[in-house]
């Protein structure tokens, strides 16, 4: 275990060999986002180490995150409102566009922008203590954060309007259900779980995680003839690397596991 500094008492780092641990740490305001937490954030992502290939982003206390921190909205006029937006979709563009994959591991509150950062993430752990909501219908404003970009990829712009028409509020077991975490697992469980996940990752070859994070967006975004140009692109760039070489004659000799083993 290494330590490495923080860029704002909000956030605690911890290197494990090639995973950053990253830990929201406002837990007696339910981990609410301040600006200084959305600049933290930001500032982790730009910097993060070269050795590292995977992040595990977590909450400390009973929750992921509350979301916006809403003591500082009050006072915003609309100029000030458009440049706060904006901020939070620079950071979580640094989360979703980064160097390396993040694992979001979930319990507790995951609302508002709590769940605009799950959703910039790339794969979610849920401990069966999650539950997820968009309560900007319910406070009288809209997402700000990124989530009407982001969250309908996940669940289906249906669903989305459902959350913040209704204030619909979905239990672990059904965000799973429907796409808002891959993983369920027991209370307590998910870190060991994300970390598990985060050594897979950081094995595959780093072109296979960079076109994951970097390309496959971009071809969902776009349509089937880019997307079929941009998919023989990367897959002839991945193959053509050293690693995939290498890893393709392990196979071929005997060499690399099956698959499921
Ligand atoms: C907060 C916040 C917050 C808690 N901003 N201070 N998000 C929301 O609308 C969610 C609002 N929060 C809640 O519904 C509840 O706090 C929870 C269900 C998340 C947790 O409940 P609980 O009982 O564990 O905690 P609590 O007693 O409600 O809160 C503890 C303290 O945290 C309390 O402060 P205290 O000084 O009285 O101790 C709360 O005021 C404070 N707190 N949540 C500020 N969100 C980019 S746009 C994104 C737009 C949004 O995210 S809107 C959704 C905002």
């Amino acid at each position: 275990m290494q330590e490495i500094k923080s860029p704002t008492e909000s956030l605690q780092l911890e290197i494990r060999d090639e995973i950053l641990l990253v830990a929201i740490n406002r837990p007696e305001k339910r981990n609410a986002f301040n600006d200084d937490l959305v600049l933290g954030i930001e500032k982790v992502f730009e910097n993060i180490p070269p050795q590292i290939r995977c992040v595990v982003i977590y909450g400390l206390g009973k929750h992921f995150s509350a979301g916006l921190d809403l003591s500082e909205l009050r006072e915003r006029d609309a100029v000030q409102g458009l440049y706060h937006s904006r901020m939070w979709h620079r950071a979580l563009d640094k989360v979703q566009f980064g160097p390396v994959p993040v694992v979001a591991v979930l319990h507790g509150a995951v609302v508002g922008g709590g769940l605009e950062l799950a959703s910039a993430c790339h794969i979610r752990v849920a401990e069966t203590s999650t539950f997820y909501a968009l309560p900007e219908g319910q406070r009288g404003i809209f997402v700000g954060g990124g989530a009407s970009v982001r969250v309908p990829k996940l669940i289906g712009m249906a669903r989305m309007m459902d959350m913040m028409f209704t204030g619909r509020v979905y239990k672990a077991d059904e965000g799973e259900r429907i796409g808002l975490a891959q993983y369920l697992v027991e209370e307590g469980q998910g870190l060991d779980k994300g970390i598990e996940l985060a050594k897979k990752i950081a094995s595959n070859a780093g072109m296979t995680n960079y076109a994951l994070m970097h390309v496959l967006p971009k071809i969902v975004d776009s349509g089937q003839n880019e997307g079929l140009m941009m998919e023989s692109l990367i897959a002839a760039i991945s193959a053509d690397a050293p690693e995939a070489k290498k890893r393709l004659t392990d196979f071929l000799e005997g060499r690399a596991k099956k698959v499921g083993e």
